[in-house]
Parts: C-alpha cells; structure tokens; sequence
C-alpha cells in the first residue's frame, strides 16, 4: 500500500487535530452516537492514545468501545476525483462512519487501511466518527488472555477482578486510540496502486527491477533520478528492470536515497528509494556483499502521555541517541512502526529488523496454563479444543505490513512473530505457511525469522527449520541466573555454542536487565545500574566468542509502561535510557563498546 504523498496529480488533508471524544457506556451504537454530534463529549488529540491524556483509572483502563468524531468538508474541486480516507493505525479494531453510514471496518491495531469516500460524501459538513475498540483475545494480535491468569498478573495468589479488564499477554501497556494520522488524499480515476522495487548490484551497476499496479487504460512510466534531480533510468510499462550505471548505494548509517517518479495518465507518484542488497551466506549477514554486525535494540513506540501515538520530535531524538552511541539498529518490537519512523529510517541509514505484531502467540507463559472445559489447552490445539485462533489474521498482518514496507531499503528482515510457543507441537505446521507467505509477497526476498522465547526448548524450536536467522530473547544473568553472572555466563555459553554450531548467522535481538535509574551499589547487585552494566559485560564474554553471532540489541532502548504487576516498577525498566530518555551508567557502557565495533566485518 503506498504511502500518501502530495505530488501534482495528488491532494492531501491530514485530519490531526483536536477531535471530540466519549468513552463508550455500552449504549454508543445502540443509541447511535455516530450518527449525530457526540453530546457531553470530551477533547481528544489525534494522533495518539488516549489513555496518558486524561486522568483516572476508568479512563486508562477502559476497556471496550471509544468513539471519536469530527466534521470534514471536501472543497469542491476535488468533487471528480477519487478521494480516499486512510488511517494510518487504530488500535486495535475500527468502525468507520461517514454521516451515520459505516463505510469501513478492521481489525489490527498497527497497520494502515483506506476507504473511498465518494459516494458517502455530502456538499458541506460532512459527519466523520471512528469508533475504537481496545480489547484483545486470542483472536487478536497482540494476544489477550481470556482465562484470567496473564503474563504479570495482578498478585501471586488467587485474586479477582473488581471489573472486565484487558489481560495482555504481552509485556506492554494496551495503549490505544488513533495513534497514527488520519489524512484524505485524492487521486485521477485511472490511478498507480501500487509500485514494488528491488534491486541487484554487480560491482558498481544497480539493477533496478520493477512492477507497478494501475487501474484505468495506459501504459506506466517510470523515471529514477539522484537526489539532485537528474535522471539516471528510464522505463515504460508495467514491469521491467532499469539499470543504473555507477550506482550510490544506500547504507547502514550512510544512506542515499534516489528519487522515483511513476507516472500513469493524469497520475503522478513519487517516493525515495535506496538501492541495496541483503543476503545470508553460511554465517553471515551481508548488507551490499559486507558481513554486517548489528548493533542496537529491542524499541517500543512508547513516550509520556503520548503512549504508542506518533510522536515525531522522539523519533528524531530516539535516532540521534542511537548515532551518539554507536548504533546502527534497531527491531519493531513487537508490531509494525509508524510509517514516519521508517522513512527516518531510510533516511538515516538506520537497519530495521521489521516485526508483524504476533505477540503473546504463547498459552503457556510464564508457567500460566490456559484450560478449556478443565483440560489444558496448548497453543496449537484445535480450535475447538480451545487452541490459538490468531491463524487468519496472522496473514492478514503479513501481508500488509509487506504491501506497506516491501520498498523499504532499511528493512532487512521479517520477523512474523516475537516469543511465540514455536517450540510447542503444531508450530511448525502453524508458521510454515507465514514464512512462505512472505518469502512469495516479498520482492526483495529478504531473509525471514521468528524471535525465540528464553524458556522453549531451543532444540525443538521451529525456527531451526525456518527462519534463515535464529533470533534470541536470552536473559542469562535475569530471568534465569539473576544475581548469579558467573552461572549465567556458563549457561549461555553452553546454548550458544549450539547456535554458532548451525553454521547460519545468529544474535541477540532482547537481552537485559531491569533497573532502576539512579540506584547504585559498589557491589552489583539486582536492580541497580552497577548490575545492568556487569549483566551486559558477562553475556559479551560469550558473544564475542561466537564467530556466527552476528548481533546485539539490548533489551530496551528505554523504559517503558507497562501493565501493572509484581515484576514492574510503574513500568518496564530495562532501558538503557529512562522513559525520558536520560543515559543509564550501561548507555555509556555501550557508547565505549559500540563506538569501537564496526558495521561490517566484526567477525571474522
Ligand atoms: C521478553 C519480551 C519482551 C519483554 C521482555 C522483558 O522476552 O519479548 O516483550 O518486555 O522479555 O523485559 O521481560
């Protein structure tokens, strides 16, 4: 799907603004509220969450229904051509109405989908409502818990809930609301629908293939130009390949981006384009042919009060750090950016490691069990039985995060899925076909993995026979081994040497400790700043032996909210920075490291 652009063909509205808000009382479609102005409504921004933005536990927690509302007016001399609502991500599913009519519907809180407005829209005020829906379940993804239970859990013995509640099975805070822009663009009646680019390189020569979708009769051009505007490859029709003479590759922390301009009748559409490749041989990760060390985090979209709304200023400052300390990337734990973050990220030279949101894809966390009609349910057991039934829109969010990121040069890997029970019976036959899906829908074919939980037995994992890099969540030192570094360090070393003996590239996607900004100790201990610090320096022990272990991100950039439980403090504390983004003693630990570890080659 591609991205809205204002270009001379294309009109574009964005919608961000100050909307009218009402937390649904169970009566919101029953008594229609989107077909009239909201009464008593309250003020809301848009984009972001709702749930920092307003005070009280009935408010950050609510659970259920919100609707948002505004008026939109079309000015007339847009009336001939096709215009389009598209949201950006709503979290998690929407109902969208236009002068109390539904006009569309979906499900998946971080991906964009669109609607033609044409044949809804009225002359003058036009009556737009988005009702929002936060509630998760093993339908959705991320996952809810249905049964009680949940990864952190409200106490350590049996307790009851004083209301419904959402119950992640995930550890973070169920932000929601409209969180990424909602924008009206228009488009001529025969339109570019689509444009997929890849890219081979032959010493200083770029092949550039590529397929563009249109609707209407004619022939697509296609022009690539530099970043100064001169045109380097030319092309007609829908299909073809270009080749570019003395190419500027795009980089990791070097990037060039060309210009690409496909025009089809009246249509014009233009986006950036950086040409690289990316390739696994034996154990290496190659970016341009060079065997690339990553170097980075495990992130969340996560800022105060925003919660997971855009929040562009972070974004930068978020990068900035990043380059301070010798980073060079990072993963979309665990859904899917924002559109604007990826762009920065092409525009920064920054590697992403680009995740669907399937998280919580696990019935037996932490030791939790879910059981249907007293037995204990697996992840994978039927439906009937009560199994997993995130299967269908496990697709779904395949593909449209492809659709939307498949030209992306910073994206370098898929990964379909975080900590999800891939060790279990019936995984593999659960994952095989999203990893055939997105090697056929992908047309840079890069590589695909699933990020493995800590406490599957690795040796069971599917992701031995799927993924083209093994992914680890490993918390030696943590989760297993807390306040024993000497132990954890034995203990990883013994899993390792089985990764690095697979002869396929492998690392570290989370690893951490929680701790608490500002507590210190002469003797490391849990919590403290002075532990995170020996946490990391006793797992790097390990690594750096490893010749296949082909990265490190920390286990997080910062910190950031959380359910509320026994193992969190007002929120996850692992970050190298705090929420607001102040260094930790271990972010200058990591600033000496990784100013010193190269991009490429740090293998040998
Ligand atoms: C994990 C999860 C991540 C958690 C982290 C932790 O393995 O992938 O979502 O936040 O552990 O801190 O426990």
């Amino acid at each position: 799907m591609l991205y809205p652009v204002m270009t001379q063909s294309r009109g574009l509205m964005d919608l961000s603004g100050i909307w009218s808000f009402k937390l649904d009382n169970g009566n919101g479609f029953e008594e229609k509220w989107y077909e009239a102005p909201l009464a008593d409504a309250m003020t809301m921004a848009v984009p972001s969450s709702y749930n920092d933005l307003k005070e009280g536990e009935d408010f950050r927690e609510h659970y259920g229904w919100v609707f948002y509302q505004r008026t939109v007016s079309i000015p007339s001399y847009m009336k001939n051509e096709r215009i389009m609502l598209r949201l950006a991500a709503v979290t998690h599913s929407a109902k969208v109405y236009l002068n109390g009519s539904l006009i569309c519907e979906h499900k998946g809180g971080f991906l964009p989908f669109e609607v033609q407005l044409n044949e809804y829209l009225k002359d003058g005020e036009n009556l737009l409502t988005i009702a929002v829906d936060n509630r998760i379940d093993h339908s959705t993804l991320p996952v809810g818990n249905e049964n009680g239970g949940g990864l952190l859990g409200g106490g350590i013995l049996p307790s009851k809930a004083s209301k419904k509640r959402n119950n992640p099975n995930f550890d973070f805070f169920n932000y929601c609301g409209i969180t990424r822009p909602v924008k009206i663009y228009t488009t001529p009646q025969s339109y570019i629908a689509d444009v997929s680019l890849s890219s081979d390189v032959d010493g200083t020569t770029a092949h550039v293939s590529y397929e563009i979708e249109t609707i209407g009769d004619g022939e697509p051009e296609i022009e690539i130009r530099t970043r100064e505007g001169m045109a380097v490859a030319k092309g007609t029709g829908a299909k073809g390949s270009l080749t570019i003479e003395h190419a500027t590759l795009w980089q990791p922390l070097k990037a060039y981006l060309y210009e690409v301009e496909v025009k089809f009748g009246e249509d014009t559409y233009v986006m950036s384009y950086g040409i690289r490749t990316v390739k696994v041989e034996g154990g290496k990760f190659l970016i341009n042919g060079q065997p690339f060390y990553f170097k980075g985090y495990g992130k969340h979209e996560d800022t105060f009060p925003a919660g997971r709304g855009l929040n562009l200023p972070m974004n930068i400052k978020d990068i900035s750090l990043m380059k301070w300390q010798g980073a060079n990337s990072f993963r979309t734990s665990h859904y899917p950016y924002s559109e604007e973050m990826m762009q920065l990220c092409d525009e920064e030279g920054i590697v992403v490691i680009d995740e669907v949101p399937a998280v919580g894809v696990h019935l037996n966390f932490g030791g939790g069990a879910n059981f249907k009609d007293g037995k204990k349910v697996e992840t994978f057991d039927p439906v009937e039985k009560g199994g997993i039934r995130t299967f269908e829109h496990h697709k779904e969010v395949v593909r449209d995060v492809i659709s939307r990121d498949k030209n992306r040069a910073c994206v370098v890997m898929w990964s379909i899925a975080n900590e999800s029970d891939s060790g279990s019976k019936g995984a593999y036959e659960y994952f095989k076909p999203l990893y055939d899906l997105a090697r056929e829908l992908d047309p840079q074919k890069r590589p695909c993995t699933i990020v493995s939980v800590q406490m599957a037995n690795y040796k069971e994992d599917c992701t031995l026979r799927l993924s083209d890099v093994y992914c680890l969540n490993r918390y030696y030192g943590w989760y297993m081994c807390g306040g024993d570094l000497a132990a954890a360090e034995q203990m990883c070393r013994e899993e390792l040497e089985f990764w690095n003996a697979q002869g396929k590239p492998f690392l570290f996607t989370e690893y951490g400790a929680d701790t608490v900004s500002g507590l210190h100790d002469t003797t490391p201990v849990m919590w403290t700043e002075e532990y995170q610090v020996a946490y990391y320096q006793a797992n790097h022990r390990v690594t750096d032996t490893m010749e296949n272990f082909v990265g490190e991100q920390v286990w997080n950039f910062a910190d950031f909210a959380t359910s509320q439980g026994l193992m969190r403090v007002q929120g996850n504390k692992k970050g190298l920075f705090t929420r607001d983004r102040r260094p930790k003693l271990a972010a200058h630990y990591f600033r000496e490291r990784w100013t010193k570890i190269p991009d490429f080659g740090y293998k040998k």
